[in-house]
């Protein structure tokens, strides 16, 4: 058969959507067809404020005018170049723009996606530890509640039960630090709580378990994004930080998230001060515009691959078909300039505390047991309604929508990450809007 035969309608079956409730989708879409700024467009012409980034992802807002005619212009130019033993202008321009971002960080290595971005990640830190003579160092430790994407070394450090409990054995010699969340001591905590930092010693538990010669890297998002916007507690990653060079262990962050703004600084480990040896990323690094990722190492990092490698031999086996893909390095160098140019990083640490204040007026709303913010984060988690989690949370996200704004959800907590361009009415509007569908929630 060939494709001029294909004549079936589009009924949405053919499509198994990812990570979505198939079945009651189908019953009652939601569809996106146009975008623009800080707004969704519904086929039948409603508007949507987005209030989470697309996922988590679109920083600058929709249907950034430069980003558009960048890709426009490099399409028309090169529409694809191969990345293994040739390359072209862009990648390597925009690498360079990447590490010029951040002190410390020599070398990216591009991905696109943020899954694939993780297991980059941690196929450096064990090849690394080989070539320095630590091969033992097979072990990593993620931690509970993590998420590092899909990929099975996603899934294997990341910590989400239904995430892992179908997919086997995943990789081996894994551990899991405990999470951070703690309604009993942090709830209603506005930013980073003071309890809580002795959690960063369990790593010292599993390092004496197993010996940290055994152990190649520990990897945690600097804040947890998909289970909810789990803050560190003041010190927390610091102490993770003393604790792995003490061993001898990488420390990797995944910024899929927290990366590009986020937090209202380029990157978490900037606004926190805590330097990882690696860290992730993806989502902000095109505006979502094109699919990308990024892996950045610390210096030294790529220099101990180009010592160990004989001459001719390829240092690090490993990449993708489009890593470094021409239209996402156009997308991601248009991304960095609106980002300059419009100062949005600042913009969004300007408009932090404006944002906490917002969310935590939501502290008194039905069902509410917490609300925590970081940056342009924020999270309303309400109480479950016993036996059926997700089925709370889930009607807020409908009825929010029908209300013309988009939310997260993930268990029964409300997640918010607006773009950064976002402005007082807006944050004013999500928070009004969820405050009113709040009231009408079972
Ligand atoms: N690491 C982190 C910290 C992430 O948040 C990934 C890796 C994987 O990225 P890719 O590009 O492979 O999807 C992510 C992705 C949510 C949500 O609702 C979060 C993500 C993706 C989709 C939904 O919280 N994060």
């Amino acid at each position: 058969m060939s494709i001029s035969d294909v004549t079936v309608p589009n009924d949405l079956d053919s499509l198994w959507m990812p990570f979505t409730d198939n079945r009651s989708f189908k019953k009652q879409p939601r569809l996106f067809s146009e975008a623009d700024g800080m707004y969704y467009f519904t086929p039948d012409g409603r508007k949507v404020l987005d209030g989470t980034s697309g996922l988590w992802c679109v920083n600058a807002g929709h249907r950034r005018k430069p980003i558009i005619e960048a890709v426009s212009k490099q399409v028309e130019k090169l529409d694809y170049a191969p990345g293994f033993q040739v390359g072209h202008p862009l990648s390597f321009e925009f690498a360079s723009r990447l590490t010029g971002m951040v002190k410390e960080y020599s070398h990216v290595m591009f991905t696109n996606s943020g899954s694939e971005s993780v297991d980059t990640a941690l196929k450096i830190a064990l090849a690394y530890q080989r070539n320095i003579g630590q091969g033992n160092r097979t072990r990593f430790v993620g931690r509970e509640r993590g998420y590092h994407g899909v990929g099975f070394g996603g899934i294997s450090v990341g910590g989400i039960s239904p995430n892992r409990k179908m997919f086997g054995n995943m990789l081996t010699g894994i551990d899991h630090l405990k999470h951070t969340h703690n309604l009993e001591h942090n709830a209603f905590v506005k930013g980073q709580p003071e309890w809580g930092a002795h959690l960063a010693d369990d790593l010292e538990s599993i390092v004496a378990l197993h010996d940290a010669s055994n152990i190649a890297a520990v990897i945690v998002e600097p804040v947890a994004g998909s289970t909810g916007v789990l803050i560190p507690p003041q010190g927390y990653l610091k102490r993770l930080r003393e604790i792995c060079t003490k061993h001898g262990i990488l420390l990797i962050f995944d910024e899929v998230i927290t990366g590009f703004g986020r937090l209202g600084d380029s990157f978490a480990n900037e606004y926190f001060d805590v330097k990882p040896d690696i860290f992730t990323t993806a989502k902000g690094i095109t505006n979502a515009t094109v699919p990308m990722g990024a892996v950045f190492v610390r210096d030294g990092i790529y220099d101990v691959f180009m010592e160990v490698a004989p001459e001719g031999a390829i240092e690090f086996f490993h990449g993708y078909t489009y890593s470094g893909h021409p239209l996402a390095c156009a997308a991601g160098l248009a991304t960095l300039e609106v980002y300059r140019e419009e100062d949005l990083f600042a913009r969004a640490a300007e408009l932090a505390p404006y944002f906490q204040e917002a969310v935590h007026s939501l502290a008194d709303c039905k069902n509410v047991i917490d609300v925590r913010n970081l940056g342009l984060m924020g999270a309303i988690e309400l109480e479950s309604i016993p036996n059926k989690l997700t089925v709370r949370a889930m009607e807020a996200f409908q009825k929010a929508f029908e209300r013309g704004l988009l939310v997260r959800t993930t268990g029964d907590t409300i997640a918010l990450s607006p773009p950064l361009i976002v402005e007082r009415k807006h944050i004013d509007f999500i928070a009004e809007t969820v405050r009113d569908v709040l009231k009408t929630v079972h």
